[in-house]
């Protein structure tokens, strides 16, 4: 099967690390089709940034859907446009933080989530009510590691994140963590070896839930809320969504 992943953010950098991980863990009849958006912001931190990332976002479903793929994956914690992309998409769209949630809660009574600055505490929550996984969650904790450098991360900035994922164990209860952003998944190997949880990458996660979905014939229902978008006339740089 051939998957689309999709880093939602301009840095061509964090695009090859979360594919490198993706590959690394697929299928070998997978083929990872890695995407990085031509304009937009280097990395999405707050409600601003996804915003604007999602226009470039949803072109990219529509490139996908074009060349046939078999599932997209919106690799970004925030899975900013997941409800508009699945208006877009027939194959299914899987964003990582609701993949990373539902592992989680197949194999932890409760998990922590520990991501990166502390201003997405409240889109992290609110993402946990969206999913009706806010009673299977200990709670969510900030590193204030902005994503960023979490490309290279260094020394100090990786203890931090170690520290914050005990402190979700030992003083939330968090039995699994999940890893609150995607230029974290090439440090789930490490964090694993260290910590005595499960831990849990949200791009790896949502690879194999994709390959689960194709395996067993299963799309995105176009009946309801994730049917055709409602047609109509669209102006200016969007005219291109006419329909
Ligand atoms: C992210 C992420 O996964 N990619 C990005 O640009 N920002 N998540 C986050 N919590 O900041």
């Amino acid at each position: 099967m051939r998957i689309q992943l999709i880093n939602p953010n301009t840095s061509a950098d964090m695009t090859h690390a979360m594919a490198l991980s993706a590959q690394s863990i697929a299928l070998s009849t997978t083929q990872i089709i890695a995407c990085t958006p031509e304009h937009g912001p280097k990395s999405i931190e707050c409600a601003f940034d996804e915003v604007i990332a999602s226009a470039a976002l949803l072109d990219l479903i529509e490139q996908g859907k074009q060349q046939g793929v078999d599932a997209h994956i919106i690799a970004c914690f925030g899975d900013p446009a997941l409800d508009a992309a699945r208006e877009l998409a027939d194959a299914p769209v899987i964003g990582i933080a609701e993949a990373g949630f539902q592992m989680a809660s197949l194999i932890a009574h409760r998990f922590g989530v520990v991501t990166t600055l502390s201003r997405t505490l409240p889109a992290s929550e609110h993402l946990l009510q969206k999913y009706g996984h806010q009673h299977k969650c200990s709670g969510v904790r900030a590193t204030d590691i902005p994503v960023l450098a979490l490309e290279n991360i260094d020394p100090a900035a990786y203890q931090l994140l170690k520290q914050e994922c005990l402190a979700a164990i030992e003083q939330d209860g968090a039995e699994a963590i999940v890893l609150g952003c995607a230029g974290m998944s090439s440090l789930v190997e490490k964090l694993s070896a260290e910590l005595p949880v499960p831990i849990i990458d949200g791009v790896v996660a949502a690879v194999k839930l994709a390959e689960s979905l194709h395996q067993l014939g299963l799309q995105t229902s176009k009946i309801g809320q994730y049917g055709q978008r409602v047609s109509k006339n669209f102006t200016g740089r969007y005219a291109h969504w006419s329909l």
